[in-house]
């Protein structure tokens, strides 16, 4: 093996030992017709929480809810099987709710003109390893009514493993 060869198998074994340390994960998102639209990679936010790294494609251009939802199930079209938001602490919905937020809630994040979107989004109160669903909607989420936010339809989900 030459040295340069040798030098590359030691990157990759050194990156997926440091993303399987750090609980890093990719979640294949898809659009109610079982198409991919994407990726969301996890890892642990710096001050807490989880950061959700999307690398969207095909949505509609705008503002967009972003959750974890409590059961780890994406059955299209609705998508229904996720069930509410990740809710442990049985809180109301919210990042700006005084009686929130579910431990599921995010900002909103914007899709290009493009259909796609490359922006992370933290969510704060979200720990690494919980079996969910990460779910985007067709709407905005107003952060305050719960229990969703009046986000709408549901239009992309991905399972999360524990
Ligand atoms: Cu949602
Ligand atoms: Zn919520």
């Amino acid at each position: 093996m030459s040295k340069f060869v040798g030098y590359i198998v030691f990157i990759c074994t050194a990156v997926s030992l440091a993303a399987a340390q750090n609980g890093a994960t990719t979640v294949e998102m898809k659009n109610g017709q079982g198409q991919s639209v994407g990726t969301a990679a996890l890892s642990p936010a710096k001050d807490g929480g989880v950061s959700v790294a999307l690398d969207l494609k095909n949505l509609t251009p705008g503002r967009h809810a972003l959750h974890f939802h409590q059961t780890p199930s994406c059955e299209g079209p609705a998508f229904t099987s996720a069930g509410g938001h990740y809710n442990p602490e049985n809180k109301k919905h919210g990042l700006q709710n005084p009686e929130g937020p579910h431990a599921g809630d995010m900002n909103n994040f914007t899709v290009l003109k493009d259909g796609t979107a490359k922006t992370t989004v933290i969510a704060p109160h979200m720990k690494m390893g919980v079996a969910a669903a990460l779910v985007v909607h067709a709407g905005v989420d107003d952060l305050k009514t719960d229990p969703a936010g009046n986000a709408g339809d549901r239009v992309a989900c991905g399972v999360v493993g524990q």
